[in-house]
């Protein structure tokens, strides 16, 4: 990767991917872009950015051009929750993007990395241990295009040698810019409400156990991927990549280590409920760990601490 662009850059994981990768490959090596430039000064300011619709096709070849792009990020998504609502436009905007970074790829010979998502599998899935590969019949509009998404990426490696990588991710958690739609996105609630009113009230029910991840974790494994050794690689879209999996109960007690008068009250939605039981429980990534050495550094635990620390420091400040 010399020349990286991001779409869908705003989200909660470009926001940190961007500074994250021009870190490593340098400020002007990395294009972020997105429907607007809502995001901090200092990230903006920091490298190339160019306002893109990611269904605009056009536009986004003429930037990959100018800028001589070879790896393209793929980080337009619909979430879950929010899919249900708009199922027509999710599938549009999940899948348009995505084409439009293969089709572009294509002519370049380039890489492009789009996560995929515990929501690509379903309710028939074997929810334990979820093997790398399995029945995965999900029964969202968000799962369904993640599914297509895995397919397409490894038909245009197949048919066109595309260099297309991909992760299943689960809810990643993160202290910069909040998810918006999600099924996992109670558990980065949880923690803005224990500082700022010391009471959740939880849409998930207690049990209900899901993979979640840090995001230095997502990032790096991102990175770890898409710079592996291809001839290591068996599986390419997408990955099964974990790093924990709890329930409500117990991340509102890793928190009441820390503020003892924390308290969860249950508030069920029945649609994020319904999604969450078709999920699995937790996954198998021994295909990751043995394809490009992926290994987690997070726990609960440490998520918790760090997550705390720097919530406390971001929320007592104003503005940004
Ligand atoms: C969601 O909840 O929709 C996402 C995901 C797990 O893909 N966070």
């Amino acid at each position: 990767m010399k020349k990286i662009l991001i779409i869908g850059a705003a989200g909660q994981i470009g926001s940190e991917l961007i500074p994250y990768l021009r870190k490593i490959y340098g400020d002007s090596n990395v294009v972020a872009s997105d429907l607007h430039n809502n995001l901090p000064c200092n990230v903006l300011e920091s490298g190339p950015y160019e306002i893109l619709d990611a269904l605009n096709g056009k536009k986004m070849q003429e930037i990959v051009d100018r800028y001589d792009i070879d790896t393209i990020f793929n980080l337009v998504a619909v979430l879950s929750a929010k899919g249900e609502a708009n199922p027509v436009l999710a599938w549009q905007i999940n899948m348009g993007a995505l084409f439009n970074a293969l089709e572009i790829s294509r002519e370049t010979k380039g890489a492009v990395f789009t996560p995929s998502s515990i929501g690509a599998f379903g309710p028939t899935t074997p929810a334990d241990h979820t093997p790398q590969d399995t029945v995965m019949r999900p029964t969202t509009i968000y799962g369904v295009s993640k599914v297509a998404a895995e397919l397409l990426g490894d038909y245009y490696h197949l048919k066109f040698g595309v260099d297309a990588r991909g992760l299943r991710y689960p809810g990643i958690i993160s202290n910069v810019t909040l998810p918006g739609g999600g099924t996992t996105d109670y558990a980065v609630e949880i923690y803005y409400e224990a500082i700022q009113n010391k009471l959740y009230k939880c849409n998930l029910s207690a049990g209900t156990y899901l993979d979640m991840m840090y995001m230095p974790d997502a990032l790096r494994a991102a990175v770890e991927l898409m710079e592996a050794d291809p001839k290591r690689l068996v599986h390419r879209n997408c990955f099964n990549v974990t790093a924990m999996s709890f329930d409500p109960e117990m991340i509102a007690a890793s928190i009441r280590k820390y503020i003892p008068e924390f308290r969860m009250e249950y508030h069920i939605d029945h649609i994020k409920q319904a999604i969450a039981n078709s999920w699995p429980n937790s996954m198998d990534d021994s295909s990751a760990r043995e394809e490009w050495d992926w290994k987690p550094e997070y726990n609960l635990e440490a998520m918790t601490i760090d997550m705390l620390e720097k919530l406390k420091i971001k929320l007592g400040k104003q503005g940004c």
